[in-house]
Formats: C-alpha cells, structure tokens, sequence
C-alpha cells in the first residue's frame, strides 16, 4: 500500500465566519493555515480565493498570493479550485488555471450542491481538461456522484484525459452521494484500473470516510471547506487539528503518512516544481 496522501482542504468557497471563526480567508491566513497543516502530516493543501469580506473569489491574483506566499515557506502541493462557489461563471472559475499551478480541481458532472447547483456542462469540463493540459496542470479528478467517474471515463476515451488518474471521490453533500461506506466502496469498485484516490467525507462523514479510506488503501481529505467539527457540538479550532488526528490513526492503523515529495510521486505530478 502506498503512503497515506492527506489533503487539507483549507477553507472551501461556503463555509463563513460565523459558522466557523477558525476558517482561514486571507492569503496570509491561508499560506499560514498551510504550514500548519503540512506540519500536522497534509501533503495537498486544497485552497479557495476569498476577498478580504470573506466572500469567494476566483480572482486570479488572489491566487497567485496564496500560492507564492505558501511557496515561500512550504513544498506543500498547492491544490487550486476550478469550482469555485455555487453560481460563479465557468469563465470566471477556470481563469485560475493559466496560472499553471501544480495541480486543480475538475468536476466531471453537475449535482444539485445544498441549496444550489454546482454546473459543470459538458464543454466546460472538457475545456478545462484542455487549459489543465495546456499549462502542465494536474487534474483532480472531483466527483460528488457515481456518474461522475462515468462521465471522467468518457473523457479519457476522447482523449481529452489521460491515465492514470487521480480521484477524489466526495461523499456526503446534501443532493450527492450519502456519505456511508458502502457507496464509497461503490465509487472505488468503478474507478479504472491503476487510478489513485482520495475520499473526502462531508460534515459528519469526515472521520468514518477517512478512517475507511486509511484502511481501503486510498488517501484522505479533510479540512474545513468539508467540515467544521472536530466532534460532535464541539468546532475544529483549525485545519491542523483535523489533520493531525487522521495523521494519528493512519499510524495506530499501520500506513505511513506521504511527505510532499512522495505525494507528488504517488498522484502523478512529475517534474515540478
Ligand atoms: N464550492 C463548490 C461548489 C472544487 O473546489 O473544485 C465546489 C467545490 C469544488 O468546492
Ligand atoms: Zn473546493
């Protein structure tokens, strides 16, 4: 079994302040959020674009703060959004991509998102996939659903993606897959052969999706785009805190935790940076 990849999804594009003082919204905030969570055993650092209001954005220069200011101080992979928030723009969203960051999110699929849809049309998708492969870029392979890894398989077939892939497989989004084990179990019986993965539970999927992740031989993600708690009632004071527990159990289950050399080894980022 390969090392465990842990990915901290630092902030997300939804989560506020008032639902959780501790999410990180600045560049500073975020690159220190980042260090952080690399020293608790992340190797990916997923990060979303806020304006100083704490409202998302995919301003390109945004993203080009967070990712030099966590470049100044971390080899953390420095995973960028393509989803941006829910009613963004497609041109908005995929502009963050010319930035040739090592490695971005790409959803295959549309899927009702809480109260609104995340759209990810077909054109848009394959578009991205073509910036992704312009500018060296490695995809995410982000799938809220089943027919999401269905419609990633298309993409390969047309040539527009090419094996192997990484996944991540979402679990728990109101409107998407429930966030049981069965199903994660489901989307990983359908991945192509030779595909990494990730599993990222949603609110209070996190920890058993994790924790079955560890022992199914994918890696994990957690953070607080995907969850503000630590337990039950009681918040996450940072992204740290979440990572260093799935950092503990891996060790107590036997897996190894991945350094961001390794990491990059094992998704498939080769030659950067
Ligand atoms: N904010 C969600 C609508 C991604 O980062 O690529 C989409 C999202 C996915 O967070
Ligand atoms: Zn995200």
């Amino acid at each position: 079994m390969d090392k465990l990849v842990i990915t901290a999804a630092l902030n997300g594009a939804e989560v506020t302040r008032i639902q959780s003082p501790h999410v990180p919204i600045s560049p500073q905030e975020i690159a220190a959020a980042a260090v952080a969570a690399a020293a608790a055993g992340a190797s990916i650092v997923h990060v979303h674009a806020r304006r100083d209001d704490g409202t998302p954005t995919q301003d390109k220069r945004v993203y080009q703060e967070i990712i030099e200011r966590i470049r100044a101080v971390s080899d953390v992979i420095v995973q960028v959004s393509t989803g941006g928030a829910v009613g963004m723009t497609a041109e908005e969203r995929g502009d963050v991509i010319a930035l040739a960051p090592e490695m971005a999110t790409l959803t295959t699929g549309t899927v009702n998102f809480g109260a609104g849809v995340f759209m990810n049309e077909p054109a848009v998708i394959e578009r991205f996939a073509d910036m992704m492969r312009l500018h060296g870029v490695r995809p995410e392979i982000e799938v809220f659903d089943v027919g999401m890894i269905a419609a990633a398989k298309r993409l390969v077939d047309g040539g527009k993606l090419s094996l192997p892939l990484h996944f991540d497989l979402v679990l728990g989004v109101p409107g998407a897959i429930p966030g049981e084990i069965r199903h994660l179990m489901h989307m990983v019986s359908e991945l192509p052969a030779g595909c990494t993965w990730t599993a990222a539970g949603v609110g209070r999927a996190q920890l058993p999706i994790a924790t079955a992740a560890i022992l199914l031989g994918g890696h994990v993600r957690v953070g607080l785009e995907d969850n503000i708690y630590y337990s039950r009632g009681r918040l996450a004071v940072s992204n740290a805190e979440l990572v260093a527990r799935i950092a503990r159990l891996a060790q107590e289950l036997g897996r190894d935790i991945a350094d961001a050399g390794e990491a990059r080894r094992i998704v498939g980022i080769f030659g950067r940076p």
